[in-house]
């Protein structure tokens, strides 16, 4: 065997779980698709691309050196700053050594005790472990559009952008896709493009990021203050700085309530959303309240009130699906160079050498932008051919939704470990990440102690942790709402049906769950 465990992906998962894995003294490989480390942050390279967590509650926590060398320069920073940060993580670590960029993973197999991996170029490695860090949100999937391949412009999937700088000044831009990218793209290519035409399926509901510089004096108070701020976002729900009020939404006054909610809307990142009442995202009722409050506050930013209207999300209520925070996103509509077109009103019927085409327009474009997301959460892992024992496809294995062991571990494919697998716990994702990476070392620690070369999960547990997925997923609004958070991608074949893809209960309790297990000595797991 030519290693003790193969990485897939130079993230920020893979990263740490390197680092980690070295540190047991054992010999590890990473291969990375990309030319350089940062997965998210590699990839995602499109204008405007930044957190929607606070800069300081995003970073990795597990060195104090690199906690009290780091300086975040906003409170949400920029992609460029993100990628900064982990090339300079990389450096510190001396971890590019065991990193092998442009080798993208095509095939993992189990085989006599060991996973045999393939990449494009033919070549095979083998490894007792292999730690799938391959992102929940990493396949782009472009539009199932007819002609796209016919454009003869410049075309770009956001998730896929160019490392060289792409002009928009003076050009005809068009956007397709209005989530969380779109929103982040649309807001800057709005700044310097000749004409910009925003092509909308369903609008979201978008709220304020309220970014800022961080000045020095508040730089030395937040580091001053991260044992605090990490211990916070062990608590709260999500990992994130922001957590539910106690408070139930009809427990105050209505004019409590509006100033609650307008507190919140001025307030930066994810408070509204994260940090609301704590029935908003499981009682329609309630919930109700705030999708009024944030529609009037659409209402009011645009001036146009048809363009208002199409912008107002009318088939799901608030934070049921992925808050897009912004920044001046609803004022671009007011601008004389952008025009809102509702594809579901007009839908797009082909995309042709010159532009698009809807069912009642045709437009010329020098730039079309797919802002059109990622087949989420399985996606990354349908895309290697993964067989355990037996050889059985894993793909195959979750062909009615995935099946997993806290979502780190597949019955019958042992010694794979998933790093923001399905039916883990996200939310504030690096909180997650180093949790769960945490975790993996120790179980791989404690199989070397014993002399242990085989982990599997056990059906049973399977079973038990996929019926608890099940059980704190009922009730909430979002998983009766399609999107990525659901697993439904209309441009992926098989993916039009919901299912319960992520974890929905609290990142505490999912900790709880995943100790227990390591401090009842792994019995959900059968070693040998
Ligand atoms: P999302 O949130 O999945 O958004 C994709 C957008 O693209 C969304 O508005 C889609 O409309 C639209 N879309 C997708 N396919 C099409 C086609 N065929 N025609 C027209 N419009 C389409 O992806 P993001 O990249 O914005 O964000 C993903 C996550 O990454 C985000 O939540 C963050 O956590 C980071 P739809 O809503 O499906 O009608």
């Amino acid at each position: 065997m030519e290693y003790d465990a193969i990485i897939v992906g130079a993230g920020m998962s893979g990263l740490y779980q390197l680092h980690l894995l070295r540190g047991l003294g054992m010999k590890v490989l990473v291969f990375e698709a990309g030319s350089g480390v940062g997965g998210t942050w590699y990839w995602n390279r499109y204008p405007g691309a930044r957190f929607d967590s606070e800069s300081y509650s995003y970073g990795y926590s597990f060195s104090q050196e690199l906690l009290e060398e780091w300086d975040w320069s906003e409170h949400f920073a920029s992609q460029p700053e993100t990628l900064r940060y982990l090339n300079h993580v990389a450096d510190k670590f001396d971890l590019r050594r065991d990193i092998q960029f442009h080798s993208r993973v095509v095939a993992a197999h189990f085989r006599d005790g060991a996973w045999e991996v393939a990449l494009e170029d033919g070549s095979r490695h083998s490894a007792r472990f292999l730690v799938t860090a391959i992102g929940p949100l990493s396949a782009p999937t472009m539009p199932r559009i007819a002609g796209v391949e016919d454009f003869k412009g410049q075309s770009f999937h956001t998730a896929r952008w160019p490392h060289e700088p792409v002009s928009f000044a003076g050009k005809r831009v068009a956007v397709i896709g209005t989530g969380a990218t779109g929103v982040q793209t649309i807001q800057e290519v709005a700044k310097t493009a000749g004409a910009l035409t925003v092509f909308q399926r369903t609008p979201n509901w978008c709220a304020p990021l309220h970014n800022r510089p961080i000045a020095p004096e508040e730089l030395a108070r937040i580091k001053a203050g991260y044992p605090e701020m990490f211990a916070r976002c062990r608590e709260t729900f999500a990992c994130f700085l922001h957590t539910p009020d106690p408070r139930g939404t009809f427990e105050v006054s209505e004019a409590e309530r509006e100033a609650f909610f307008e507190e919140l809307y001025a307030s930066p990142g994810f408070g509204i959303w994260q940090g609301n009442f704590r029935d908003i995202l499981t009682d329609a009722k309630a919930n109700a309240t705030i999708t009024d409050f944030v529609a009037r506050k659409i209402r009011q930013r645009v001036k146009d009130p048809a363009v208002a209207e199409k912008l107002v999300p009318k088939d799901h209520g608030f934070g049921t699906r992925r808050v897009p925070l912004e920044t001046r996103y609803y004022e671009v509509y007011n601008q004389p160079n952008v025009t809102l077109v509702d594809i579901k009103a007009t839908p797009i019927t082909r995309v042709t050498p010159t532009g698009i085409e809807t069912s009642d327009a045709t437009y010329a474009f020098d730039i079309i932008i797919y802002a059109t997301g990622f087949d989420a959460i399985t996606g990354s892992f349908d895309r290697i051919d993964i067989r355990g024992l037996g050889g059985e496809r894993l793909k195959d294995r979750w062909k009615d939704g995935p099946q997993t062991f806290m979502g780190v571990m597949v019955a019958g494919f042992p010694n794979m470990f998933m790093l923001m697998g399905p039916h883990t716990a996200l939310g504030n994702i690096p909180r997650s990440i180093e949790y769960n990476v945490e975790w993996v070392a120790g179980l791989i620690g404690f199989m070397r102690e014993r002399g242990l070369s085989v982990a599997d999960a056990t059906e049973a547990a399977v079973a038990d942790w996929t019926a608890h997925v099940r059980a704190v997923g009922t009730g909430l609004l979002s998983n009766e709402v399609n999107s990525w958070f659901t697993g439904v991608n209309t441009n992926v074949e098989g993916k039009n049906k919901r299912i319960i893809a992520r974890y929905s209960g609290s990142a505490p309790a999912y900790r709880a769950w995943c100790d227990r297990v390591a401090e009842g000595g792994y019995r959900e797991i059968a070693m040998a």
